[in-house]
């Protein structure tokens, strides 16, 4: 069947900018619920540098991240098969949106380690660690993880097996940002923290594969050095740490026994909280001394609450200074009765997280191997900026259900522009991105239509092969000669 005329769409890039912002794991949801802004996280203490990558691969800092030997006093309570989301910010305070620059190409992983006491210090380094959660590169959609984190608000979605043995764990979310491992020296930036958990389950499995962190990894691993701008890029991408254990693949088990939290709760009393810090309420007065004997209490525990509150900040803590400052203005009032209710203080309920949506949203594309038909679908031109957004979704729609017959072009880094082709055509089952060019801004006029059947009507080969036939046909040629 002759195929009809295709649309080319092109996605250009805006101006470059330059971006510097890193990453950082700040607070995680237990199905779907936002523990709060580093409350049972552990991260670095270091406002100015928290989203930076760690110094080295082998570094003890590998484990939960800088400061990350350093227990906190919360733990979240978590179940078995409970689906956890850990987020990730450029902008560890949210000051400013984002998660995670799109120059930062790479895969993510979850790890978890079995340990007495997860709020305890000095438990991070070393062996123990197994993964629950890898995910790499998506042939299907051209994707990274960490470039699946960005339309995600930055969720990294993992599920507890539902098998593992009661206790406590350290959670470790992992992202391997690869833009500048090809470089001499490869520089593989990684961002990792800790979440604090601790695990109910009736279950008694002991996962098989665990690793040292660090130690699961050197440079020599090939991950390392894997070159994310090659063309095309050597894929599969080189797994790196165990294999991801999943529910019923363990072969030892602890003895089941029921085990109880009681470490690292909620404590009696809290009233409002900042990442780890708690309010507990004043005692109350009935008279002046009474009065002015509150008012110094909440404001030592406002500073306590300031002084504790690290790189994701102190909203509440602003809340809280609040209410102190009603019970000074009461006592300054002669209002020597209380405390006021600390209701209308309270901070804004955190939204929940449609676990659903997030799961979904970081699922690789189901591809299909069906027979070429006929291309039909015309998609107009896009632009985006690529040091500020990811790839439109319209243009992933364009890809997906009208498979057939759509070519989709964009720019992918700023750092290093590249025009890059995605499967459309019903192409969508082979290696996905295969850049063509590394010089910026040529695809601006470039809208043009062209014969499909130029490039899936030649039976007999693979679509693959079909598909790089037709990058390296001339139809190309005038890009990659710009
Ligand atoms: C504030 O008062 C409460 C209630 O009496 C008490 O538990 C807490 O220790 C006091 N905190 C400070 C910092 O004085
Ligand atoms: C959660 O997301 C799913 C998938 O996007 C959607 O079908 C569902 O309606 C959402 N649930 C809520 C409560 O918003
Ligand atoms: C992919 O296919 C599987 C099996 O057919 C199905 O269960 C799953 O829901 C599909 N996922 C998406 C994102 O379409
Ligand atoms: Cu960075």
């Amino acid at each position: 069947m002759r195929v009809s005329h295709v649309k080319i769409v092109i996605l250009t890039a805006g101006a470059a900018q330059l971006a510097s912002a890193h990453t950082a794991f700040t607070n995680f949801f237990v199905n779907g619920v936002d523990q709060g802004d580093g409350t049972a996280v552990r991260m670095s203490n270091n406002i100015q540098q928290a989203t930076f990558p760690l110094s080295s691969v082998t570094s003890p800092d590998m484990a939960c991240g800088v400061n990350g030997e350093n227990g906190v006093s919360r733990v979240a309570s978590v179940n078995a098969g409970d689906s956890l989301a850990f987020e990730w910010r450029d902008w560890p305070d949210a000051s400013q949106p984002g998660s995670i620059d799109p120059s930062h190409k790479g895969p993510c992983a979850v790890y978890m380690k079995k340990v007495d006491n997860s709020a305890a210090s000095n438990n991070a380094a070393g062996d123990g660690w197994f993964k629950i959660m890898e995910d790499g590169y998506d042939s299907t959609t051209g994707k990274w993880c960490t470039e699946k984190l960005i339309p995600n608000d930055g969720h990294l979605a993992a599920t507890i097996p539902q098998d593992l043995a009661a206790g406590y764990y350290l959670v470790r979310p992992e992202l391997l940002a690869l833009q500048q491992a090809d470089k001499t020296p490869p520089d593989p930036q990684f961002y990792v923290g800790c979440a604090q958990i601790f695990l109910s389950s009736s279950g008694s499995a002991v996962p098989p594969n665990t690793v040292s962190i660090p130690g699961y990894i050197s440079m020599s691993t090939p991950a390392m050095t894997f070159d994310i701008y090659d063309q095309p890029m050597k894929l599969p991408f080189p797994d790196f740490g165990p294999p991801s254990y999943t529910a019923g693949s363990s072969k030892r088990e602890l003895e089941a026994r029921a085990m109880t939290q009681t470490i690292g709760l909620k404590p009696d009393g809290c009233v409002m909280e900042n990442v780890n810090w708690c309010g507990f309420m004043p005692s109350s007065y009935t008279d002046e001394t009474g009065c002015y004997s509150a008012s110094q209490n909440c404001s030592v525990q406002a500073t306590d609450c300031y002084n504790s509150a690290g790189p994701t900040g102190s909203k509440n803590c602003f809340n809280w200074e609040d209410f102190c400052t009603q019970i000074r203005n009461d006592c300054g009032a002669g209002k020597y009765s209380g405390p006021p209710s600390i209701s209308s203080f309270m901070p804004a309920a955190l939204p929940k997280l449609n676990m659903t949506a997030v799961v979904a949203a970081s699922e690789p594309m189901n591809s299909s191997d069906s027979a070429p038909t006929e291309a039909s679908s015309t998609v107009s031109m896009e632009t985006y900026n690529p040091a500020s957004t990811a790839m439109p979704a319209s243009a992933a729609v364009a890809v997906k259900p009208a498979r057939q017959g759509c070519v989709v072009l964009f720019m992918d880094t700023a750092a290093r522009p590249r025009t890059t082709v995605a499967r459309g055509a019903n192409l969508n089952s082979e290696t996905a991105l295969e850049p063509l060019s590394t010089s910026a801004g040529i695809c601006d006029s470039m809208d043009t239509s062209f014969e499909a059947a130029d490039f899936i009507s030649d039976a007999g080969k693979s679509k693959e092969s079909r598909f790089n036939d037709w990058l390296a046909s001339s139809f190309f040629s005038p890009v990659d000669a710009q």
